[in-house]
């Protein structure tokens, strides 16, 4: 319940910074996943879900915006990945592991996304997908992508 309703607080601020707070180098209709100062914020989100959702079909390109004003990541889970499909991480890192180990110790810029930079993954294996911003895990930056053929 407690997440929920830090979700739905989260949403209302993606309004106030679509209203004008996103760099002119960003517009919504570049990316399809927010990132604010603790959460992921996809569009649209899918009701009853705990962790943001986000939906995609085989073949699509996810593009994750840093619309706040903190550094984050994009990094799958190992066992968050469907299998048949590869691993993959904001960063290209070739697991979990590599990606955490770079992240603390600012390994070829740790995987970070800046302010105002994107990450996109293309899914070409359907499947449920979970992720993580690695600095923000504490805080519940968790995200879900599900593909459908
Ligand atoms: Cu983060």
């Amino acid at each position: 319940m407690q997440r929920r309703a830090f979700l739905a607080a989260a949403g209302a601020g993606v309004t106030g910074a679509l209203a004008g707070c996103i760099g002119p180098s960003l517009s919504s209709s570049e990316y399809d996943i927010g990132m604010q100062s603790n959460a992921f914020v996809p569009e649209p989100a899918v009701k009853g879900n705990d962790v943001p959702t986000f939906e995609a079909s085989v073949g699509d390109t996810v593009v994750w915006a840093n619309t706040g004003s903190r550094n984050h990541t994009v990094t799958a889970y190992e066992d968050g990945v469907p299998e048949g499909a590869d691993y993959w991480a904001s960063g290209g890192f070739e697991s979990e592991q590599a990606a955490r180990n770079a992240w603390e110790n600012s390994i070829n810029g740790g995987g970070i996304v800046q302010p105002s930079e994107t990450y996109e993954h293309t899914f070409d294996v359907a499947g449920d997908y979970y992720y993580v911003c690695i600095p923000h895990e504490s805080a519940g930056m968790l995200g879900k992508v599900v593909v459908t053929e």
